[in-house]
Formats: C-alpha cells, structure tokens, sequence
C-alpha cells in the first residue's frame, strides 16, 4: 500500500516536471518569435485550361460574379499560364506569376498549389494575400477569417490590375488563415478562383502575381485581418 501511494507521488512529480518542461518550452519559443524570420514558399503550382492544351473555356456569370455556376463552353478562346517565380534566390517560389491570355468578360480559371514554411523560419500562420500587377505595383488584401464566400466588389476583392479605375478581375481565394504552419510541413492548400470581369481590357493577355504575407503564430490573433481592403 505505502508503496503504490509511493509510486502515485512519484507518477505525480514527474507529470509535473512534464508540464512545467512543455510550459517552459512555450514561453522560450514565445520569446523567440518577434525576432524569428518568416519565410514561406509555394509548391506544385497547378492550373485550369492550360496554354496549348486546347481546352475548353469555362465562364461564369457575371453582375453579380459568381464563382459557384462556373460552366464548360464549346468555345476555345482563352487560356491559362502559371508558374512560381523565386524572387530571392533560394531556390523556392514566394510568388505566383499567372498571365491569362485573350481574357474576356465570364473566363474563369483557377491557380492551385501547397504553402510550406522554409526550414529555418519560425512558425506562422497565412495573414494577407498580396496582389501585384505586372508594373509591381502592390494591392494588399486583407480578408475575413472563414471568408470563403463569394467575393463581389463590395467586399473590395475585385482587383483593377492596370489602374484605369475599373475592376479587371475578382478573386475568390480559399484562405487557410488561422491554420498553423509549421517548418517541416505540413502544407496548407492555396487556391484562387478568378474571373475576368466586364472592366478588363479587351482581347488583352492580363498578368499577375500572388503572394502570400505571413504572420508569426502568435500575433495572429490580435492582428486577425479586419475590413476588406487596404
Ligand atoms: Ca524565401
Ligand atoms: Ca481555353
Ligand atoms: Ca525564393
Ligand atoms: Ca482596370
């Protein structure tokens, strides 16, 4: 009996020592994080109606844009290219570069890939999407936790890309927001859903890139994305 109520006191400290080990570790990385790098990187950059593929065009309507009746026409008319692109030469992609050749009011295509963190950054968590237009001039996006819903000019998610004033394309992007990334993996699925919009330039070949902000895990939450723009 004195010898189990032995063990139980035992069994006891070491879970506390356990505990007091993993709170310890919590408060060491807490303390590491504000001055830790963030550094994520695209993989498996993946595409709809791909260039040279002769595939049929998907459109959707438009006014309002939505991204849940997109169809398959019997037309052949635009296409899709996307690619990764390592802006900072180490050998992983941060951006996205996508170019939608002979884009027309309804085209729709979707860009997917996988975000995983860089060995040697700290654990993050997916905080704004940036768009940029071919001149590089950036438009950030802060978007609504949970917010995968559809996307109209309201909600400022309709990008003009040459800065005429109108809208060219609206996104539809299935954020991952909130989810822990952590070195190592494992990925967080990226997709954006585009359509082109009645703004665009006619018969034109529109380009841009994706990029993704990152925040440090626990940051996140008291920085949580607010509004829709700016
Ligand atoms: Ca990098
Ligand atoms: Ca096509
Ligand atoms: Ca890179
Ligand atoms: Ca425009």
């Amino acid at each position: 009996m004195r010898l189990s109520i032995l063990l139980g006191v035992v069994i006891a400290l070491v879970l506390a020592s356990i505990a007091y080990a993993a709170f310890t570790e919590l408060l060491v990385v807490r303390g590491t994080v504000s001055t830790g790098k963030l550094d994520a990187y695209f993989s498996n950059v993946e595409y709809d109606d791909r260039c040279g593929s002769a595939s049929q065009d998907i459109n959707v309507p438009l006014n309002p844009v939505n991204f849940y009746q997109a169809t398959t026409t019997d037309r052949d008319v635009g296409c899709t290219e996307a690619r990764g692109v390592d802006t900072d030469d180490d050998g992983v992609y941060e951006d996205i570069l996508v170019t939608l050749v002979n884009a027309y009011p309804g085209y729709y295509t979707s860009i997917r890939s996988y975000v995983l963190l860089t060995s040697d950054s700290i654990p993050a968590k997916q905080w704004r999407l940036v768009i940029a237009s071919a001149d590089g001039s950036r438009v950030y996006y802060k978007i609504y936790e949970n917010n995968v819903s559809l996307i109209s000019d309201s909600d400022g998610l309709s990008v003009d890309l040459d800065g005429d004033g109108d809208y060219d394309i609206a996104i539809h992007w299935s954020d991952n927001l909130g989810d822990l990334l952590t070195p190592g993996g494992p990925a967080a699925r990226f997709e954006v859903k585009i359509a082109v919009l009645e703004g665009a330039p006619e018969d034109s070949t529109l380009q841009f890139r994706f990029h993704l902000e990152l925040i440090q895990w626990n940051a996140y939450k008291a920085n949580t994305p607010q509004g829709s723009s700016g």
